[in-house]
């Protein structure tokens, strides 16, 4: 049986790739941090099923001794400080948790597994400042947040071990994908849920910042597939993975609220409080090469994610 180890499995992408690494029969350790108060929520209906092995991606220690428990043949890395506003008010932190903390679990791949594959979750937020749209495997990186250029070292991290040492270590730029499950600071969440509360008589209003940044938004589920076709290949590489398709914030929003039968325009006021200090305006992702070489292929539509982020929470608010 094949083993597995994810970093960030308590996550939005860790939780549905693990439900797709049980159904294909994978041996599953999860590295979690410990924290006052367990967040286990997107993992409890697979817990039994799970092995959790206490760790911090600020600890190399702790990483060693994770992967010696665990065995893997594949290590997929997907544990981050992952908002970007929020790197801006803890850059250090977010640099040495996505950054370094991707170094320290190749290092420790390097040393105590250098046969496991590796899979880096590097993201569209590296292209920032887009000099060419769509964007492709070949186009210039310009991040425009501690996140982004974060995110581009530990991108680099990743090539840099498979052309040192030989490691089979890929990158996955993936654009923005969501989920009932994603965080709810994220905008298509704060929205979604927003809609409920408002539906249901718990709030008057929703606070949201630029209105027009476009973003190229799938669904996490089609997303983790491609994170695990990656790691089929004979060869590592880089892919985008992405819907081709960019929708502004505004438009989001105006489909979440009609999906509750409301009318946006009523209920989202703009709030300076959440424009970033450099904003990354539009994300249009070209995903032909995962397309070609993986056959990998979004199912879910903008609008199917729209309609089942918002269902998902009304049910919630119900209950
Ligand atoms: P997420 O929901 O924010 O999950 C992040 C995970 O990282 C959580 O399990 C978190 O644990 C863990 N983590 C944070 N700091 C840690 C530390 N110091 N040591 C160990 N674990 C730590 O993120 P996601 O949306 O699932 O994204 C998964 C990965 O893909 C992230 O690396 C993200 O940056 C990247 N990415 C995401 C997107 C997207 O649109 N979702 C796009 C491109 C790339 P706790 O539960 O304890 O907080
Ligand atoms: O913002 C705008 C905001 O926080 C999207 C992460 O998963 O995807 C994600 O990063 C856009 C931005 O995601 C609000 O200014 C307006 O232009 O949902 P977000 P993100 O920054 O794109 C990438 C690919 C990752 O890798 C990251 O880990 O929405 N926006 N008003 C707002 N954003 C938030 N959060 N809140 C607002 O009120």
């Amino acid at each position: 049986m094949k083993s597995v180890l994810i970093t960030g499995i308590t996550g939005q992408d860790g939780s549905y790739l693990a439900e797709l690494l049980l159904e294909q029969g994978y041996e599953i350790y999860g590295m979690i941090r410990r924290l006052s108060t367990p967040n286990l929520s997107r993992i409890e209906h697979i817990l039994e099923k799970i092995e959790l092995i206490e760790g911090d991606l600020t600890d190399q220690s702790s990483i060693n001794n994770a992967l010696k428990k665990s065995q893997p043949n594949e290590v997929y890395n997907l544990a981050a400080q992952s908002f970007v506003a929020t790197s801006w008010n803890q850059p250090v932190l977010t640099g040495d948790v996505t950054g370094l903390g991707t170094v320290r679990i190749l290092e420790g791949v390097r040393h105590v597994c250098p046969d496991a594959r590796f899979y880096q979750a590097s993201s569209s937020e590296m292209f920032g400042k887009v000099n060419e749209t769509p964007q492709n495997e070949n186009t210039m990186f310009y991040p425009r947040s501690p996140y982004g250029f974060a995110k581009l070292y530990a991108h680099w991290a990743c090539i840099n071990y498979r052309e040192s040492y030989g490691m089979h270590s890929s990158n996955g730029i993936l654009f923005n994908h969501e989920s009932p499950r994603r965080g709810i600071e994220f905008v298509t969440r704060k929205i979604t849920d927003a809609v409920a509360r408002i539906y249901h008589g718990a709030a008057k209003e929703l606070r949201l910042g630029n209105l027009e940044a476009k973003r190229d938004w799938g669904y996490a589920g089609d997303y983790v597939k491609a994170m695990w076709l990656m790691l089929q290949q004979k060869e590592p590489d880089d892919y985008v993975v992405a819907t081709g398709r960019t929708h502004s914030v505004g438009e989001f929003a105006e489909l979440a609220f009609r999906e509750a039968g409301l009318d946006w325009k009523k209920y989202v006021k703009t709030d300076a409080k959440f424009i970033r200090p450099a904003e990354v305006n539009l994300l249009l992702g070209d995903a032909s090469k995962a397309r070609r070489v993986l056959g990998w292929e979004p199912e879910v539509t903008f609008e199917e994610l729209v309609k089942m982020m918002v269902r998902e929470d009304l049910k919630r608010y119900e209950k």
